[in-house]
């Protein structure tokens, strides 16, 4: 209940403007005046309320989005002043890095430390896309046209970006989504997941700070089939970016079509760790450990299958399921929390669901399992061994702290790569082997859009991040990111 209690009274000092929205530079409630609740996951308890923004609130932010794009004053902000208002928003971010820190653990239900780490990537995202506005550039190039030309390309922003953002990075991947369309010259309205709203909507208070002109971000609370479907449908948005399911990013992929929408899709994952004999199998296990349970597992990299060499699977394994057991679950404000609550009670239910299919199935459980407690949406970290292909803990995004371990007897790495690739999705991996030229052989192999050697769940702005096959469409951050957010205008004129 102490928790309970900290939580509401926090909530109340550190969200102005608690059941509205920020839309076109005002606080305003949603059309409909209606309301939805957001839950503490550490207690399952109701938090606070928050606007539920639909079609008619999308299409009075995507108006005010539009309208600052086409002439409006966000049209006519310099690339210089664009870099220089999201530097400020990272300055004031930093000036509010713990009560952004509370507010994400209030909400989502990670450990203060995880939440302090995300909002100085969030930090660092800002700063880097605002350098990138002043260096968006275009080519010359010489045709074979026969007459005196000149001809060049220039970069142009595409418009309106709807971005739709998940619960498991809420502050982090509104970040990754608002900085480069910003910075690229876009307007942007921003859907925060129905499960974690309140640091997005604390960050439009910093956007109001430091002083956008209207319509040029504009933040809505409310649920995806409602809200998300309109901004995905949408005619007058240019393009969507959107984290989350699989499944949903097809519904989204669907939804733009109708006006052929730029879109990019960063989805689910079932990432393989594949440790090799020859690996520091203390840092691999500890690696492998870090990988799946941090975040409480809900990170779309994470590395949820370990497969390893069988001559090391039994003294691996048992490795990380003494790490498993050593975690300490706790309300994300303790501080010495390492491992929070899942995010809600739905997701508490799937994940339980994988459990009851770990059962069926036969797998062996070597250590978890199932709930921790039976308060609030907490796990027990797991570790499954004889699992294997058919399994549905095996094929699925669990978005739990649930790994799955299997052993290899070959040497022959395509094989193992055979296993590695044997997902529908593509979005992360690690390799682990002291040899440095078999674990790059490896990295050529896995079909992912990231591949770490020696380390797992290493972000930086700098280095792309997406997926191969149904983990999505397109990458974020790095100059990538930029490109997401512009056209390219190709110009030639005979002289
Ligand atoms: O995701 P959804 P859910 C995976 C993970 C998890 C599963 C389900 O496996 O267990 O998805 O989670 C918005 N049109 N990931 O159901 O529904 C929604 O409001 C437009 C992986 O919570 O995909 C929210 O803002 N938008 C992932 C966002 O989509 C819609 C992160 C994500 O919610 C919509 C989250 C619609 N029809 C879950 N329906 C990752 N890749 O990191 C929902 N939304």
């Amino acid at each position: 209940m102490a928790t309970l209690e900290r939580s509401h009274d926090e909530k109340q000092k550190l969200l102005k403007h608690a059941g509205r929205m920020f839309i076109n530079n005002k606080w305003v409630d949603a059309v409909s005046g209606r309301t939805f609740d957001v839950f503490d996951p550490a207690t399952g308890e109701v938090l606070t309320k928050v606007a539920e923004g639909d079609k008619a609130d999308v299409d009075i932010a995507v108006a005010a989005a539009r309208a600052a794009f086409d002439g409006g004053a966000w049209s006519r902000v310099s690339p210089a002043e664009r870099g220089r208002l999201l530097w400020k928003v990272a300055d004031l971010l930093e000036r509010d890095a713990e009560a952004f820190a509370r507010l994400e653990t209030i909400d989502n239900g990670k450990p203060l430390s995880m939440s302090r780490g995300d909002v100085g990537l969030a930090i660092d995202m800002f700063r880097y896309m605002g350098g990138w506005a002043t260096k968006i550039v275009g080519e010359t190039m010489e045709l074979s046209v026969g007459f005196p030309h000149h001809s060049y390309t220039s970069r142009e922003p595409v418009g309106v970006a709807a971005q739709i953002v998940p619960w498991n990075f809420p502050l982090l991947m509104a970040a990754w989504k608002i900085a480069p369309a910003l910075a690229a010259g876009c307007s942007v309205v921003l859907k925060s997941a129905e499960q974690t709203p309140l640091t997005a909507l604390k960050l439009a208070e910093i956007f109001e700070e430091v002083g956008f002109p209207a319509g040029a971000v504009n933040f809505l609370s409310g649920f995806g089939e409602t809200a998300g479907a309109a901004l995905a449908a949408h005619p007058y948005v240019d393009k969507v970016a959107f984290t989350g399911s699989t499944e949903v990013g097809k519904l989204i992929a669907k939804a733009a079509t109708g006006n052929l929408k730029r879109l990019t899709l960063e989805l689910g994952g079932k990432s393989p760790v594949i440790i090799f004999p020859d690996a520091d199998l203390d840092a691999a296990a500890q690696g492998a450990a870090a990988g799946i349970f941090y975040n409480q597992g809900q990170v779309c990299c994470a590395g949820s299958r370990v497969y390893v060499h069988e001559s090391a699977f039994d003294r691996v394994v048992a490795d990380i399921s003494d790490r498993a057991d050593a975690i300490k679950v706790r309300p994300g404000l303790d501080e010495d929390s390492e491992m929070g609550p899942l995010v809600s009670d739905e997701q508490l239910s799937r994940v339980m669901g994988f459990f009851d299919s770990g059962r069926e199935d036969g797998a062996r459980v070597v250590t978890g399992g199932g709930r921790h407690g039976d308060k609030g949406y907490f796990v027990k970290p797991t570790v499954y061994a004889d699992t294997n292909r058919d399994m549905r803990l095996v094929r699925e995004e669990i978005f739990g702290p649930v790994i799955v371990a299997e052993p290899f007897g070959d040497d022959d790495l395509d094989r193992i790569a055979a296993i590695a690739n044997d997902t529908e999705y593509g979005l992360a991996s690690s390799v682990w082997s002291r040899d440095i030229s078999k674990a790059l052989m490896m990295t050529k192999k896995i079909k992912a859009g990231t591949v770490w050697v020696n380390c797992h769940n290493v972000f930086d702005s700098n280095l792309p991040f997406g997926g191969f096959k149904q983990s999505g469409w397109g990458r974020e951050m790095g100059h990538y990111a930029i490109e997401n957010y512009t056209e390219v205008k190709s110009v030639t004129i005979k002289l």
